[in-house]
């Protein structure tokens, strides 16, 4: 069995291009491709997620390592001869109508993608309908609504209404994020669930989805 711990390490410390050198060596070593992304690049990442959470690691690294992954799974992916990574679930997610904010919002699509879920960026500044349309074009098991302001926060429940007249809201859950959101807040609008940071985030679509 190959040990992918220096690999994960590596991971975690955003070296890109030692991540490469061992991502390159476990596939000169036999190493199976699946594994290298589930058991050395993801491994590694998850643990950033948790420093994240835990307040250890902050926004830039939590970015350079998560382009150090990218930069593993783009090595390992052609060896996968046509089979799919096997998805943990597809999350669309987006900024809700007048409000620009992405920052926090594209930190928990990466984080997801890391996590293994396929993952919609529909974008910011988006309109109920948007949302909408988005789950009927992509069928999403999972929804994200990001907002960061306290004007902005409200459209999220109009999204939620707008799903249930449409008849799609049991067929999606949808969970929101933040600066001013709440759970208290998320419970009031009858979101299934709330994070207040991206690793929260992936383990809450996790449990959604168990
Ligand atoms: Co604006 N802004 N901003 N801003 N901005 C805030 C949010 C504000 C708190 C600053 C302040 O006054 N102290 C304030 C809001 C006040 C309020 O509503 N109570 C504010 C304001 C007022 C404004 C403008 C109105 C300013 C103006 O023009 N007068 C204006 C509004 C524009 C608009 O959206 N219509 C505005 C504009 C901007 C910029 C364009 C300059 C820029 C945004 C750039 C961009 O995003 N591309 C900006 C920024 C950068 C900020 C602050 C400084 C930082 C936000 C950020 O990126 N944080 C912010 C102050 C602050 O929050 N300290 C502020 C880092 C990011 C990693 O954290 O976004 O919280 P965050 O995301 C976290 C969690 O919240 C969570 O996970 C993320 C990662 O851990 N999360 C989710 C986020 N989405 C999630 C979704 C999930 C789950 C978790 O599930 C789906």
């Amino acid at each position: 069995m190959y040990n992918f711990s220096d690999l994960s390490k590596a991971v975690i410390a955003g070296q890109e291009s030692k991540v490469k050198e061992l991502t390159q060596a476990a596939i000169n070593g036999g190493a199976e491709p699946l594994a290298i992304i589930n058991e050395g690049l993801i491994a590694g990442m998850n643990v950033v997620g948790a420093r994240f959470k835990s307040g250890e690691m902050f926004v830039p690294e939590v970015l350079v390592a998560a382009r150090s992954m990218g930069a593993g799974v783009a090595m390992v992916k052609p060896l996968l001869l046509g089979q799919e990574v096997p998805s943990s679930g597809k999350v669309l997610i987006g900024t809700v109508k007048g409000d620009l904010h992405d920052i926090g919002k594209n930190l928990v699509a990466l984080m997801l993608e890391s996590g293994g879920f396929d993952v919609v960026n529909l974008g910011i500044d988006l309109a109920p309908d948007k949302f909408v349309a988005a789950v009927k074009e992509y069928q999403p098991q999972v929804i994200g609504l990001s907002a960061l302001l306290t004007t902005t926060m409200l459209v999220m429940k109009d999204v939620i209404e707008l799903l249930k007249e449409e008849g799609l809201r049991d067929r999606v859950k949808v969970i929101i994020g933040g600066a001013p959101i709440s759970y208290d807040f998320s419970s009031e609008i009858g979101a299934d669930g709330f994070a207040p940071d991206a690793a929260t985030a992936v383990d809450l679509c996790r449990k959604l989805l168990a």
